[in-house]
C-alpha cells in the first residue's frame, strides 16, 4: 500500500462537488485516511507551489488556491500516486482523457478542480504539509 494527496480545489468546492469527487475516489479503490476543509493562507499556497515560483502562472495559481476553501484528502491504495494521476487526468481538461475527473468537471488549466501528487517524494512532502 502507498499514500498520496489529493486536493479538491476552490472551483470544485464552490460547485458542490466534494461528495462527487470523494465517491469517485472510493469507487476507484482508494481509502480515505484523513481529510479536512481549510482556507489556505497566501504564504501557505506560495510554499506548497514553490516549485512553480517564477513561472508566469504562479501568482494567479496562488490567488486561485486562496480564493476559497480547499479539501486536502490523504489517500491510500496500491500504486496510489500513479493510479490517482491516471484518475485525475491531464492538467489541461481539454487534453485530459475521457472519463478522468478533470475531463468531466474541470473548467480550465488553472481552475482544474483537483490536485494530485506527482511522485512518491512529492506525496510525502505534500502529505506532511497538510497532515503533519
Ligand atoms: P498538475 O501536476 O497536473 O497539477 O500540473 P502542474 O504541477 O504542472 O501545475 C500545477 C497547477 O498550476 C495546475 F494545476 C494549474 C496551474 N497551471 C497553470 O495555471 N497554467 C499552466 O500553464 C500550468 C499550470
Amino acid at each position: 500500500m502507498s499514500r498520496t494527496l489529493l486536493i479538491i480545489k476552490p472551483d470544485a468546492v464552490e460547485r458542490n462537488l466534494i461528495g462527487h469527487i470523494i465517491a469517485r475516489l472510493e469507487r476507484a479503490g482508494f481509502r480515505v485516511l484523513a481529510m479536512q476543509m481549510i482556507k489556505m493562507s497566501v504564504d501557505g499556497a506560495r510554499e506548497f507551489y514553490a516549485v512553480h515560483r517564477g513561472k508566469p502562472f504562479y501568482d494567479n495559481l496562488v490567488a486561485f488556491m486562496t480564493s476559497g476553501p480547499v479539501v486536502p484528502v490523504l489517500l491510500e491504495k496500491e500504486n496510489a500516486v500513479a493510479d490517482l494521476r491516471a484518475l485525475v487526468g491531464a492538467t489541461n481538461p481539454e487534453e485530459a482523457a475521457c472519463g478522468t475527473i478533470r475531463s468531466d468537471i474541470a473548467r480550465s488549466t488553472e481552475r482544474n478542480s483537483v490536485h494530485a501528487s506527482d511522485s512518491d517524494e512529492n506525496a510525502a512532502r505534500e502529505i506532511a504539509f497538510f497532515f503533519p
